[in-house]
């Protein structure tokens, strides 16, 4: 039989597609290269956002909503390939979040986990069970999935930070749910610096067994994760690829932080042309220090502090500085494909 089908054949094939569509049935043959894909094949696309360019937009809001109205007020960085659907890849969702002095983010909680990244400003905090953390910029903080939390600026000057989410990940297993606090805001219940006292210094309270799957500790401060990669850059080579790179860890199981996603911080040399490297979690950096380039796929987009940009996934990626070092950060869902057995990476 000829692989091209004949005219007769093809008027029949419409008219069973038309009649069994009533039915709610489809040809798999008519769909089959495109479910299964040779290689990743996502709509996400490479991009960048210029804090330059979106801080003007991020201070209107300010001017036009309050945070305790909008709930949570954030501009969403929309993947271009992907508009409309709320998210920076196939899987996570990421926005900017500003908060003004004196402005209060109702406490609420959800299966969604999410994780902080703060980009401008100090003062604000966020509490989660009971426990506030004073933002810094660079600092890492995560929100576990059904914890209670809301946000406050008792400073005086605005903060916002990266926010990213697992939305879309949970959105595939339609797990979602949520609930509001009874108060705007729940009760201050530990001294600040609880749980990374308790947590963040190789000990453990006597009788402690891990509840979760999430990092017993909320905040990552940036002075320490920076020293870190300072340390590292001064007693060894850095990865072609990578620079210095460390991940956040869950300190009492050396796991991820969060079940879903995972978070990175990287120093790279000045002067560094890095190796191209690919992996299947679409990335997100967000800059904290240090001018550079960054290649992705085929495109290639000049970075500096505070700007952010998305890979998707398996995307070759290549930086680039000059005279002068750079610190990303970033995040994935590197811990959700491992956890699926899905994670492939490919160097050089
Ligand atoms: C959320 O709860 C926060 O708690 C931020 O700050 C962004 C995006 C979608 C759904 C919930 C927050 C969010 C969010």
């Amino acid at each position: 039989m000829s692989a091209v089908p004949q005219a007769s054949q093809k008027s029949g094939r419409v008219d069973l597609y038309r009649r069994m569509d009533k039915h709610h049935l489809a040809p798999l043959w008519e769909v089959l290269h495109a479910l299964v894909p040779t290689k990743p094949q996502t709509p996400c696309v490479p991009a960048l956002w210029k804090y330059r360019d979106v801080r003007p937009y991020v201070m209107e809001s300010g001017a036009l909503i309050t945070a305790r109205e909008a709930v949570r007020r954030v501009l969403i960085l929309e993947n271009p390939g992907m508009r409309g659907k709320s998210c920076i890849t196939n899987s996570l969702y990421c926005g900017l979040q500003l908060i003004l002095p004196g402005e209060i983010a109702p406490s609420h909680r959800h299966t969604q986990s999410a994780l902080r990244f703060i980009v401008e400003g100090s003062g604000s905090y966020t509490a989660v069970d009971g426990e506030r953390t004073t933002m810094h910029p660079g600092d890492f903080i995560i929100t576990p999935s059904w914890t209670w939390h809301d946000h406050g600026n008792p400073g005086n000057e605005p903060v916002v930070w990266m926010d990213g989410l697992d939305i879309q990940i949970l959105q595939l297993f339609g797990a979602q749910f949520s609930e509001n606090y009874a108060e705007e805001v729940q009760p201050v219940s530990k001294p600040e610096g609880d749980s990374y006292n308790r947590y963040g210094h190789n000990l453990a309270p006597l009788d402690y067994t891990p509840s979760g799957k999430t990092s017993p500790i909320f905040s990552y401060p940036y002075a320490k994760s920076r020293e870190t990669l300072a340390t590292l850059s001064r007693s060894e080579d850095p990865d072609p690829c990578h620079g210095w790179k460390m991940q956040f860890i869950n300190p009492l199981t050396g796991g991820y932080a969060m079940p879903t996603i995972a978070s990175f911080i990287q120093l790279l040399p000045k002067d560094f042309r890095s190796s191209a490297y690919r992996s299947t979690d679409g990335t997100i950096w967000s800059v904290v220090e240090g001018r550079g380039t960054v290649k992705i796929g085929a495109e290639t987009h000049a970075f500096e502090p505070r700007d952010t940009f998305v890979a998707p996934p398996w995307n070759p990626v290549r930086f680039e500085t000059a005279g002068e070092e750079a610190v990303l950060f970033s995040f994935s869902d590197r811990p959700a494909q491992v956890a699926l057995g899905l994670w492939r990476e490919q160097r050089g």
